[in-house]
């Protein structure tokens, strides 16, 4: 059976157990995806978010994640994973397949069952969407994480496209 699959549309409408969140290392929102996850999740998200343990204000450093209650939303959980800021964090790559990799571990070993991604660090941060489609479908595409329902969650036509050719075409 195909575990990844396409939607266009808002995120935050999402039903699934996990629902990642394009965040920032300090974790208390921000604009793009994170902005519409707080607002639509209420301030239980942000009350959830403050209790993360923090080192030199970072709750969460770049290519990680971190997993917290998802207040009013449909889902059990939000994952905020940290993307690179393109041009300026050292080997993107990498740093990009570990947030989605480590999205992937926490939503595992949480028991989830489904898990909703936006395409993180293409907004603000500047990442080229090919590239990063290429890398979020293959870390998808994993045997380890074949038990779980991915669901790739993409706001334009253009970024809807790029997906479904990286999905068909690797
Ligand atoms: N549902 C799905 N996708 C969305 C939604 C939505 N509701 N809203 C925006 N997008 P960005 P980043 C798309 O900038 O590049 C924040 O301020 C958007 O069109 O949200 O990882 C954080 O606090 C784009 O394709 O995330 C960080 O500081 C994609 O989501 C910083 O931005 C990601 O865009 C993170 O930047």
């Amino acid at each position: 059976m195909d575990t990844i699959k396409i939607v266009q549309g808002d995120i935050t409408q999402a039903t699934v157990d996990a629902i990642v969140n394009a965040a920032n290392s300090r974790m208390l929102g921000g604009g793009g995806v994170d902005g519409a996850i707080h607002r639509a999740a209420g301030p239980k998200l942000l009350a959830a978010c403050e209790k993360v343990k923090t080192k030199n204000r970072v709750r969460c450093p770049v290519g990680e994640a971190r997993l917290t209650e998802a207040g009013n939303l449909k889902a059990k959980y939000v994952i905020h994973a940290v993307g690179p800021r393109y041009g300026i964090d050292k080997n993107p790559e990498n740093l990009l397949t570990s947030a989605y990799q480590n999205s992937l571990d926490l939503a595992v070993s949480h028991g989830c069952e489904s898990i909703a991604f936006p395409a993180i660090s293409c907004g603000v941060y500047g990442y080229p969407p090919q590239e990063a489609a290429k890398i979020s479908v293959s870390v998808c595409k994993r045997p380890e994480y074949e038990s779980l329902m991915k669901y790739f969650y993409l706001f334009s036509d253009e970024m809807t496209a790029i997906w479904m050719a990286k999905l068909e075409h690797p």
